[in-house]
């Protein structure tokens, strides 16, 4: 029997989102909210992970009465499968979007760039020198192939580990090694993963899990480190940058195109079209006063980061988007783009256009996109848009009001400029502010929101108690774009909101107490940032020792799976706000929350209430601060001339 249907304002936390989800049952639109209640009696055998359907002798289901399937695999070897093929989903994912950046990369430095450049020369230096590739006295191109090239063999190397591992903490890639954790290469890691999760082959779970952790590695220090590398190095390294965001970003009376996905390359090239004059021209010959390009999900978080282009909203609102009736295009590239977009748009006038060769829907107008020559197929797709304006009903438009100013663009570099400014550029003064106490560690919460759950609500309300209690917050993905609907990415709610210790820092420095930085697969930069403490010096020499914690409330894709994954295999506990679907097997909820924690120094923990996850997260970072004999408030004291000569120094 389907559930009983929740109010709007028992599915969202915020004030656009619940008044179009009004307007949806007003239009008579199906959302996914909807969907959930119909989908409620979800199957408990794929929720505990114990079904198997790797050969056609099955499909076979665990059960205390039948506790084997036919060839004889046990809920142990079936969960652990079924877990290791969804990190080889989530590592594809953000791979894949990896491997498309280095090869424009590559294309860009030997000359066919269509239209795309090496934009921020000096991220390309800073990398050829952390891959010890010689740039000094040589072009940008010829740095930039070998580089491509590089990258290209972190894709493909048979026999050698790859080279991104070597950005991590020298303990940390020592542990690796004994571990016989370093993957050889993306590619290997997720054929070989599918190898052994076919029929007859790796039936030992711990084995398994192993390689689940081995391939995660190729994802957080590969496929995802080379994205957003590449990203940088193509499109700038961010800078924080002022944006507002939620559904009252789109305008009255401007065409509005919604880009929606992952990967960066199409809506750089939007962004820089939408502001040409042949462009305004174009949308004023159809009686709209512009264009207002904003996004959705992560490629609204790439292009908000680099140009300030505004968010309309996170994942569980890329329908409500065109349910606002004013969307004349929503551009579709890959990954968390659902389905029903073509159905919901039936109901308005929006174009649904998937621009990926990868990526197309029944119903959604395929307009491919062609990287070699962007600028125009850019243009020619934001023109397509604009014919689209005299299609608007303005009698089912409501666009809500909300929307709220936001400060992203936090990559590890701006980070480190804002915190010691041009020349003295470092994490020292975190660092100090960590050992003092006035900060009590660092937490990132990332990924996605679920419509299980009430939207947003877990990741706002564990985003205030942290912020409360001195706990400076690295946000990502559709979390990130959550706190900017909340407000809290602003300096000023450090004021409001932040305890005393980390509102004396944001004050000092002029940031946010929660920074946004990036993308899904900008996740790497969180890692990075917790690298630069470990070499800052002061709170351990791996990242196991740093009070650090990551944080999945509301997650939903493969790739969280992948994420969590290689925080805890680079010594990071995780704390997820709903299980894996793994509780079929004990074993494997042993080994993934318990016995991770003494092999990689950091575990899974599932907290499903947002206050158990506060004290969970506390007592993690109380312990690592307790272990580092820092957890005491260190007294800031100002010394005077008698002080000074008893330090003797
Ligand atoms: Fe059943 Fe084994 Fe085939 Fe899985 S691999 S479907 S458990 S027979
Ligand atoms: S977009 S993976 S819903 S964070 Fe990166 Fe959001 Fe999750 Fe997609």
């Amino acid at each position: 029997m389907a559930k009983e249907s929740l109010s709007a304002k028992d599915r969202a936390w915020d004030a656009a989102s619940v008044e179009t989800l009004l307007k949806a049952e007003r239009d008579c639109v199906d959302t996914c909210f909807a969907r959930m209640d119909t989908q409620s009696n979800q199957c408990k055998f794929g929720t505990l992970g114990v079904c198997c359907r790797i050969c056609h002798m099955g499909p076979c289901r665990i059960t205390p009465k039948s506790p084997k399937g036919v060839c004889g695999a046990d809920a142990d070897t079936i969960v652990a499968r079924n877990f290791l093929r969804e990190v080889v989903g989530g590592t594809a994912a953000h791979s894949d979007h990896g491997r498309h950046l280095v090869l424009r990369l590559k294309k860009v430095a030997e000359g066919n760039g269509g239209g795309y450049q090496i934009k921020d020369e000096a991220a390309l230096r800073r990398a050829a020198n952390d891959y010890n590739i010689e740039e000094a006295g040589r072009t940008k191109e010829a740095v930039a192939i070998d580089l491509a090239n590089l990258f290209i063999g972190e894709f493909t190397s048979q026999e050698d580990p790859l080279k991104t591992l070597s950005l991590a903490p020298i303990k940390r890639q020592g542990m690796w090694e004994q571990l016989n954790l370093k993957p050889q290469s993306i590619d290997r890691m997720c054929v070989e993963a599918m190898h052994r999760t076919h029929m007859g082959v790796d039936h030992d779970y711990k084995h398994i899990l192993m390689h689940a952790f081995r391939t995660s590695l190729a994802d957080g220090w590969g496929g995802s480190r080379v994205a957003t590398i590449c990203s940088d190095i193509l499109f700038g390294t961010p800078t924080p940058i002022k944006a507002k965001v939620n559904l009252g970003v789109l305008g009255e009376k401007t065409v509005n195109i919604v880009v929606h996905g992952h990967e960066p390359e199409l809506s750089e090239m939007l962004a820089v079209a939408v502001k040409m004059p042949e462009i305004k021209e174009y949308a004023k010959n159809v009686g709209a006063d512009g264009v207002t390009l904003a996004g959705i999900c992560c490629t609204a978080n790439e292009i908000l980061m680099r140009h300030g282009i505004p968010v309309a909203g996170n994942f569980l609102q890329q329908e409500l988007a065109i349910i606002t009736g004013a969307v004349e295009m929503m551009i579709t590239d890959v990954q968390c783009v659902m389905p029903s977009l073509p159905d919901v748009a039936k109901s308005y006038h929006t174009q649904i256009v998937t621009t990926s060769h990868i990526a197309k829907m029944v119903g959604a107008e395929h307009l491919g996109f062609d990287g070699n020559d962007a600028l125009t197929s850019a243009k020619n797709i934001i023109r397509q848009a604009i014919d689209n304006y005299k299609n608007r009903d303005i009698k089912k438009m409501s666009i809500p009001k909300a929307n709220s100013p936001m400060i992203a663009g936090y990559s590890v570099e701006a980070i480190k400029y804002m915190l010691g400014g041009k020349f003295r550029a470092s994490f020292r003064p975190l660092n100090d502010a960590i050992m003092q106490g006035r900060i009590k560690g660092v937490v990132g919460i990332v990924g996605c929101n679920n419509p299980k759950q009430k939207m947003d609500h877990y990741m706002n309300v564990l985003t205030k108690e942290l912020i409360k209690r001195d706990v400076l917050i690295l946000k990502t993905g559709c979390a990130a774009i959550a706190s900017g609907k909340e407000g809290a990415m602003t300096p000023e709610a450090a004021l409001e909101h932040a305890g005393p210790g980390l509102r004396e820092v944001c004050e000092a420095v002029g940031i946010a107490p929660v920074l946004h930085m990036g993308s899904c697969v900008d996740n790497t930069r969180i890692l990075e940032a917790a690298t630069e403490v470990v070499r800052e010096g002061g709170l351990g020499d791996d990242l196991a020792q740093v009070p650090a914690v990551g944080v999945a409330p509301e997650w939903m894709s493969e790739k969280a799976v992948a994420i969590g994954c290689y925080f805890v295999a680079s010594g990071v506990d995780v704390v997820l706000g709903h299980p894996f679907h793994i509780n079929g097997s004990e074993n494997v909820t042993k080994f993934l929350n318990e016995e991770t924690k003494n092999i990689f120094g950091g575990s899974f923990h599932v907290a499903e209430d947002p206050h158990e996850a506060v004290t969970k997260i506390m007592d993690i970072l109380n312990d690592a601060r307790e272990k580092l004999g820092i957890n005491k408030k260190a007294e800031r004291k100002l010394l005077d001339m008698k002080d000074r000569r008893e330090l003797n120094v």
